[in-house]
């Protein structure tokens, strides 16, 4: 029992950066198995039949899902004053809404993602439309929750915060929204860039 834990993920992966961002936090070491090798991916996929990234192995202990393994490692780190915020009290529900949010975005956006990488033109088909707008909906939605760059005034990062600067920095990547020309969600990124966390775990470009 060694406790170590192997990270099946690609780098780009905006999922896969909340475990990265986690890790560093709470000083949590992993290997990394680069699912954008065909070795890789086929090791990934013989563990996990969703075939999505991230996906943990620790001690023959396999979990998917970006949820379920940043859970396990909160119960795991227990106590450490580097965990993500939680809500309280009714700020429970506000912040599961938030979440869930920030998730839809990031759902269209790989959607559209790895349909443009196919070749498909996204302004020609009506679900594609349609999933363009939902990401415009959903931020414009997060932008009226935030302030000064936080959706609470404690100002620490909660998971809200940490799916949406992984989106944000991952759409502005792969040109999937012109995050840049929205004055409200560029402060968001330059203000929570210099994080240690986000500068220990870089997007490549
Ligand atoms: N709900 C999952 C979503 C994971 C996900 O969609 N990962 C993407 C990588 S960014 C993936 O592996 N996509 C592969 C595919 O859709 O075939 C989570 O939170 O971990």
């Amino acid at each position: 029992m060694s406790g170590r834990i192997t990270l099946y993920g690609s780098i780009t992966s905006p999922f896969v950066r909340r475990v990265r961002f986690f890790c560093n936090e709470v000083g949590e070491k992993y290997e990394m198995v680069d699912t954008a090798t065909d070795s890789g991916q086929a090791e990934m996929r013989s563990k996990n039949p969703i075939w999505k990234v991230p996906c943990v192995e620790i001690d023959g202990l396999v979990l998917w899902d970006s949820h379920t393994i940043l859970e396990y490692l909160t119960e795991k780190h227990a106590g450490n004053p580097k965990l993500l915020r939680r809500a309280t009290g009714a700020e429970v529900w506000r912040e599961k809404n938030l979440v869930t949010a920030a998730d839809g975005c990031v759902e269209s956006a790989v959607n559209l993602f790895y349909l443009r990488k196919d070749g498909v033109d996204d302004t020609k088909v009506a679900y594609l439309v349609k999933q363009n707008a939902r990401i415009a909906s959903v931020l414009a939605w997060l932008k009226t929750q935030l302030k000064d760059n936080y959706f609470t005034s404690d100002k620490k990062i909660g998971l809200p915060e940490l799916i949406l600067f992984c989106n944000l920095d991952w759409m502005r990547l792969r040109n999937l929204y012109p995050v840049s020309e929205d004055a409200t969600l560029k402060a968001f990124l330059d203000h929570h860039k210099t994080h240690p966390s986000f500068v220990a775990t870089p997007l490549p470009g």
